[in-house]
């Protein structure tokens, strides 16, 4: 036993002391059957696929017990045993994941929508609002992708720091308490070679902030060992500059065993102290883990693993080695015993418990179809085929939800002549189940709540008699620090956004106003700016983020689209990230200064708002919209607009712009143009000289892509003009042809169109640099203004000659 270990247990009587380690070894040996039984299941057929924790048990109760209310885990799939030994998770609970239950009482780490070993705890209250932070352990929900749980882990963190060091935020709140919280990171040992934990690790280290990060080394990623991951093979030493000194400030960095139950307390113990008071980050390499039923349910470890290295894994079980270290010290076997049958046992009851709580509603809407389908045969011309659909549904013992509905529908087909109180039946029984099932599945992508994003009303900028005609950015600006002023929680952040106030100055002056924390800058590090603007933002703060130009976007991507676009979807709504990321971009030149590929971003950001203002009065509405609401979104200002001049409205931090409404900026006759951005310039460039020659067109704003137009404003211009075209500077079928599909298919629009509907767009390399890169790449004046003519053209020759 380590000394540390046996002063603090000193502390306790000694039928405490073992009380509390048999507790844990009963969690541990509970987790272990999990695992073992999870197993069977996939291989039975009753769940499609199992990761587990299998070998990691021993530290994640040593983590637990460091682990406070208030504080956070960022982490992955192996983490069942922390989740239990921190009251998260019951044996029930974990089979309900693995079944994927969709009731989220029964299964509350995602309501069946992710796969089992998935974990979040509920920070939101039914009604969308925020729980007490402080009265529970917080588990941001896991996602898939290696290390991605990196980035995220560095923002829970550093709202610790805002909480403790920003002297206009409460130092107590449901959120914090005076920024005591730990952020807990844990990740496999290959899952350290993704540029996500480096890029996290160095920027933790710059920041100082009360993270602990864990990496659970079993010496393997699937099948591929150290040697071909890590230098050295060792993520320890490697990372050992990192380690603070009396000059400088770095990292504590512990080395331990994974099946040292004791000096693994000694160490997140130790840990925790440090992490909690002194805010220095913490590094805990946990060496020497197993994976003792190889890394999931694909497959085995014998594939791959030496004789050798399957015997150390056997003698070296975490498990197995806490066991001899309890019996040394308390020379008694006899409650392992019991503790492991009762273990036994109790998993099982657990297992076919969720099990049948998984199955029965399916069950009841099988004997509902059954019933359904009996009488429908009787008075059908059908009968037989009706009655083999049924005999099929009927002989499945464990049926799944599309088993059901499938046959449901399939028989419909049977019924097409026929028209009986039955078929009616059948079909509402169909559209009912079908309603049920798009909750269970389709629900929770944006906010439903009642003060969503999408219901913040337009409130117009109002204009003194003598308002001043200013730089746009210089209105941002302005809007900006009523933003800072009004709202303690928002905190503004990105590269070269604090000294210089970012590189078009919006931000001018508002450092030395508000202060280095709440507007900073940043290293060069996008995925991670955009983590710590999710962690901030899960934990209260309202972080606005900055990607310096769109074209950089795709560095922080991965991440938004992995993490923040779909965390309400997998938490069912019972985590949110209310982060503001800015950018710049539009109509630029150059391979990475174009800033147009809005087509790959609206398809990859379901799940945030897409808003693409075309000036800056707009854009700073719809700042304030958003920073009224609770719900992620991108907001692309114009970067050729920052020196346009605007007018300074009086009521600067009220006015809004609403989301999904598109704005007609020129009313027209002959067709309907769509347009966002900076291309709408052009438009209207092009819109007077098709004037000249007699074409009047209506030009409409899209103003935000996700969502679109949910007034369905097009429709009611298409239905007057009766012709449709979209100019935009992404790629061909990129942004528009998701518009056209919005105004075509959702809108219907398609009925009113007397001719083709046309797209003007960029070509399909990236743009070229320069004036003629871009006219070259671009739909320019000219292109616009052929396309358009053209179209009249087709329509009225006579009128409309040929040009060439
Ligand atoms: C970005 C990404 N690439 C690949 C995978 C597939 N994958 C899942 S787990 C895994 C190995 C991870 O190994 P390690 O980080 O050591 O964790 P362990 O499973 O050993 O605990 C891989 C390659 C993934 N989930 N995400
Ligand atoms: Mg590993």
């Amino acid at each position: 036993m380590s000394e540390k270990f046996a002063e603090e247990t000193q502390k306790l009587s000694f039928q405490e002391f073992k009380k509390e380690i048999l507790h844990d070894y009963n969690t541990a040996v509970i987790s272990r059957e999990c695992s073992i039984l999870g197993r069977r299941e996939v291989l039975t057929g009753k769940a499609k696929f199992g990761i587990f924790g299998g070998g990691k048990e021993v530290p994640q109760l040593a983590m637990a017990k460091a682990f406070k209310n208030g504080d956070w885990r960022s982490g992955y799939y192996r983490d069942q045993t922390f989740m239990m030994a921190i009251g998260e998770l019951t044996p029930e609970q974990f089979f309900a994941g693995l079944y994927a239950h969709t009731d989220i009482k029964a299964e509350p780490n995602a309501a069946g929508r992710q796969m089992g070993g998935h974990f979040m705890t509920h920070t939101l209250h039914e009604d969308g609002s925020w729980k007490n932070h402080l009265q529970q352990k917080n588990v941001s929900a896991d996602i898939s992708p290696t290390a991605s749980q990196m980035p995220r882990l560095l923002g829970l963190a550093q709202a610790s720091k805002m909480y403790r060091n920003i002297d206009v935020l409460n130092k107590t709140t449901s959120f914090s308490d005076n920024g005591n919280e730990i952020a807990w990171g844990t990740i496999g040992n290959a899952s350290t070679s993704e540029g996500h934990f480096f890029e996290t690790f160095n920027a933790a280290g710059v920041l100082q902030v009360p993270m602990v990060i864990s990496v659970w080394d079993d010496g393997y990623g699937i099948s591929v060992p150290a040697k071909y991951q890590t230098t050295k093979e060792n993520i320890s030493e490697i990372l050992k500059g990192f380690q603070r000194d009396e000059n400088n400030k770095g990292y504590e960095i512990f080395i331990v065993n994974g099946w040292d139950y004791s000096k693994l307390i000694d160490v997140y113990n130790q840990a925790s102290t440090v992490a909690r008071n002194e805010h220095v980050p913490v590094l805990i390499h946990v060496k020497e883990l197993t994976q003792p039923q190889g890394h999931s349910t694909s497959g085995s470890h014998e594939r791959y693993k030496s004789e050798e290295r399957l015997n150390w894994e056997t003698k070296h079980d975490c498990i197995l080695k806490m066991r001899e270290w309890i019996i040394s010290i308390f020379e008694n076997e006899e409650e392992l015993i019991t503790i492991e049958k009762d273990a036994k046992k109790k998993v099982n009851v657990a297992k076919r418990t969720a099990w049948s709580n998984y199955l029965q509603d399916i069950i009841k809407a099988q004997k509902q179809v059954l019933n359904l389908l009996e009488k429908i045969a009787d008075k059908s011309d059908n009968k037989p085929f009706i009655l083999k659909l049924k005999n099929e549904l009927a002989a499945i013992k464990d049926p799944s939800k599309k088993e059901v509905l499938s046959t449901a529908r399939r028989t419909l087909r049977y019924l097409r002549d026929e028209n009986t109180a039955e078929k009616t039946q059948l079909i509402h029984w169909i559209e009912n189940y079908n309603k049920e099932q798009q909750y269970n599945y389709n629900t929770h992508l944006y906010s439903e709540i009642d003060n969503n994003a999408k219901t913040i009303k337009e409130v117009k900028p109002i204009y003194d008699e003598n308002a001043e005609l200013v730089d746009a950015r210089v209105l941002l600006k302005n809007n900006f620090d009523a933003i800072l002023s009004r709202y303690n929680e928002v905190v503004i952040f990105g590269e070269d956004a604090g000294k210089i106030g970012d590189v078009n100055q919006g931000l001018e002056g508002l450092q030395e106003k508000y202060g280095e924390l709440r507007v900073a800058d940043t290293g060069i590090r996008e995925a991670t700016i955009m983590g710590q603007g999710i962690g901030m933002a899960m934990r209260g703060l309202r972080p606005i983020a900055e990607i310096q130009y769109l074209d950089y976007l795709l560095y922080g991507l991965q991440i938004l689209s992995d993490d923040l676009a779909t965390l309400r979807y997998r938490t069912f709504g019972k985590q949110k990230a209310p982060l503001i990321v800015r950018t710049r971009g539009h109509r630029l030149e150059g391979i990475w200064h174009s800033g147009s590929h809005l087509g790959a971003i609206i398809h990859l950001l379901r799940g945030m708002y897409i808003l693409t203002p075309r000036n800056m009065t707009k854009a700073a509405g719809f700042y304030n919209t958003l920073l009224q609401s609770d719900e992620p979104a991108l907001i692309i200002e114009n970067l050729n607009g920052y020196r346009l001049k605007e007018k300074l409205p009086s009521n600067m931090g009220d006015f809004t712009t609403p989301i999904g409404v598109v704005e007609t900026i020129k009313k027209g006759t002959d067709i309907t143009i769509v347009s966002y951005g900076s291309t709408l310039k052009l438009v209207e460039d092009a819109s007077k000289e098709l004037i000249e020659v007699g074409i009047d067109v209506e030009i409409i704003d899209a103003q935000t892509l996700l969502p679109f137009d949910l007034h369905h404003d097009v429709l009611k211009s298409i239905q007057k003009t009766n012709r449709l075209a979209i100019i935009d500077e992404d790629v061909p079928g990129g942004a528009s042809g998701y518009l056209l599909n919005e105004i075509l298919n959702t809108q219907n629009g398609y009925e009113y169109l007397d001719s083709k509907p046309i797209t003007i767009t960029a070509k399909s390399h990236r743009t070229a640099y320069g004036t003629d890169g871009d006219y070259f790449s671009k739909p320019s004046i000219e292109d616009i203004f052929e396309g358009i003519y053209a179209l009249m053209h087709e329509i009225d020759p006579i009128t409309y000659k040929k040009l060439y």
